[in-house]
């Protein structure tokens, strides 16, 4: 039996509000791992956004704290593209928890720019049905706004 090819797949990755202040050197690594980023914007979530968002969450303990922490500040959304591109974000982001992240992947992104078990800098999807509804909820929601800095609104 031949391995079997790893097929081109695109998911959602996120540079979150505590990420974003090293969002530069989060792109560069993103490059150097031979992903695609096939979309990219800026926006910030209001808590209802975020709510919408993070919803399979709903009822577990740090939902609320998740919430308030992904519609703080503007966060980065990208679609990534690469051979296995779901699970390939993944492992590049790393554990949950940045502590873990540090202790058993010191060189994922979490472990680098990761502050603690809540804000841990990037999101990815863990799935292809989720990867296809999370960026469906970035860069496909036509009456869908978010706002940006300043006053202004960036609408998709
Ligand atoms: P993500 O969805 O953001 O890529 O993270 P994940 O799959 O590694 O982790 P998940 O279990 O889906 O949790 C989503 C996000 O919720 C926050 N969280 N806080 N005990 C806590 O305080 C706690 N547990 C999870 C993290 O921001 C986590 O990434
Ligand atoms: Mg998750």
């Amino acid at each position: 039996h031949q391995a079997m090819e790893k097929q081109r797949a695109k998911t959602l990755g996120l540079i979150k509000p505590d990420g974003m202040k090293n969002m530069g050197k989060i792109v560069h690594a993103i490059y150097r791992s031979g992903f695609l980023i096939n979309k990219m914007k800026i926006v910030q979530l209001s808590p209802a956004d975020a709510k919408q968002f993070y919803s399979c969450h709903k009822g577990k303990p740090f939902y609320e704290k998740l919430c308030s922490f992904m519609s703080s500040g503007p966060i980065c959304a990208m679609e990534l593209v690469a051979d296995d591109g779901i699970a390939k974000w993944r492992t590049l982001l790393g554990p949950t928890n940045t502590a873990d992240a540090k202790a058993k992947a010191p060189n994922s992104l979490r472990a680098h720019f990761g502050t603690d078990g809540t804000m841990n800098a990037c999101h990815g999807s863990d799935a292809p049905d989720t990867a296809a509804q999370e960026l469906n909820f970035f860069f496909n929601s036509p009456r869908k706004c978010f706002s940006g800095r300043g006053g202004s609104t960036l609408c998709i």
